[in-house]
């Protein structure tokens, strides 16, 4: 007899998207967002699910031995730092994610907290609803400039340039950036970037902005050290994942005032938050929402499906973060 393929949907989506996947498939979804375990998910995945729509979950050798039918594991994000690609590739095991569709809402949100925080945006709002402010004042929330200024983005893939084109284009600012490869120069052109090596950038940004993908060698890649490069009056932000930023050294130099301001949606250790980061002022804090517009959620919830879809009846899915030589065989 003809059976559907088993799909696992492990963090709670649209309905309409779960809708979706029914017409397709047998779905067990997650609509109370509970949390499962690592061995609960493994449960869940033995001996029927050849399809997991995730986000978060470890995706690694242990697993993937455990759960042979799984043939296919659909991020809800655009980063995949947490597939471990080679031992996806020697599962024959395809693995997707979200890119594209979350690029210039993602930029929009890294430019909400470059603004926010070097314009003291939260700090100035918890002020007024303390009922502190009795009168104007020249130097009330003196913030830093932001047009017209240094902008630097560490990480120029889709979502970098995204942001050198609003940086350049709408506050007139000049742009440098690094990346592990340069781009070619129709790019650099069109986003008005200027290439530089990562010491350059620490030393002549006013807005640094983090935006390039968790790796281990990407494992704080901004500590103290790097800290210390940049100016006393810089503004940075992180909108890419918590790890690549030293959280506890950032607290101190937030602290010590060894950097003006910062603006941070990814933490490492998340949804924990570094205790000495919620205690200073001058950092603008936001429960990694940068991608979260109705619109933006609903095409990446969509596009996440579309691969599973593709995938499992034409045996192609749409955007694969990697390509094993053979596949896992469906059962
Ligand atoms: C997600 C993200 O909202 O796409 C990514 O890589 O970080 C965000 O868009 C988040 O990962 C959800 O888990």
């Amino acid at each position: 007899p003809h059976t559907r393929p088993a799909v696992l949907v492990a963090r709670a989506i649209f309905p309409e998207t779960v809708q979706r996947l029914r017409a397709h498939f047998d779905v067990e979804d997650n609509p109370d967002d509970v949390e499962w375990s690592r061995e609960e998910l493994i449960q869940r995945l033995q001996g029927k699910a050849g399809a997991l729509l995730t986000g978060t979950q470890r995706i690694d050798d242990e697993l993937l031995r455990a759960c042979p039918q799984l043939r296919i594991v659909a991020n809800m994000t655009v980063g995949f730092n947490n597939f471990d690609l080679a031992a996806l590739d020697a599962h024959g095991v395809v693995g997707t994610n979200t890119p594209d569709v979350l690029t210039e809402t993602t930029a929009d949100f890294g430019f909400a907290l470059l603004l926010a925080a070097a314009r003291r945006v939260t700090e100035s709002e918890r002020y007024l609803r303390a009922g502190c402010w009795t009168r104007w004042s020249y130097d009330l929330f003196a913030g830093a400039e932001v047009h017209g200024t240094t902008l630097g983005i560490l990480g120029m893939g889709r979502i970098g340039q995204a942001i050198a084109r609003r940086g350049a284009h709408g506050f007139g600012m000049r742009v440098l950036y690094h990346n592990r490869t340069r781009l070619d120069a129709r790019i650099e052109a069109e986003c008005r970037a200027t290439y530089v090596s990562k010491d350059e950038l620490l030393q002549a940004s006013d807005h640094l902005v983090l935006v390039l993908p968790y790796t281990p060698q990407n494992h704080h890649i901004i500590g103290a050290a790097e800290l210390a490069q940049m100016k006393p009056t810089a503004v940075l932000v992180n909108i890419a994942r918590g790890g690549i930023v030293d959280d506890a050294a950032l607290a101190d130099a937030l602290r010590t005032r060894r950097i003006a301001a910062a603006g941070l949606d990814v933490f490492e250790g998340e949804p924990a938050v570094h205790p000495g980061l919620l205690e200073v002022p001058n950092v603008v804090l936001t429960p990694h929402i940068a991608s979260a517009t109705v619109r933006t959620r609903r095409a990446m919830a969509d596009l996440a499906a579309d691969n599973l879809i593709a995938f499992l009846t034409e045996g192609r899915a749409l955007t694969p973060v990697n390509a094993p030589a053979v596949l896992r065989a469906g059962s």
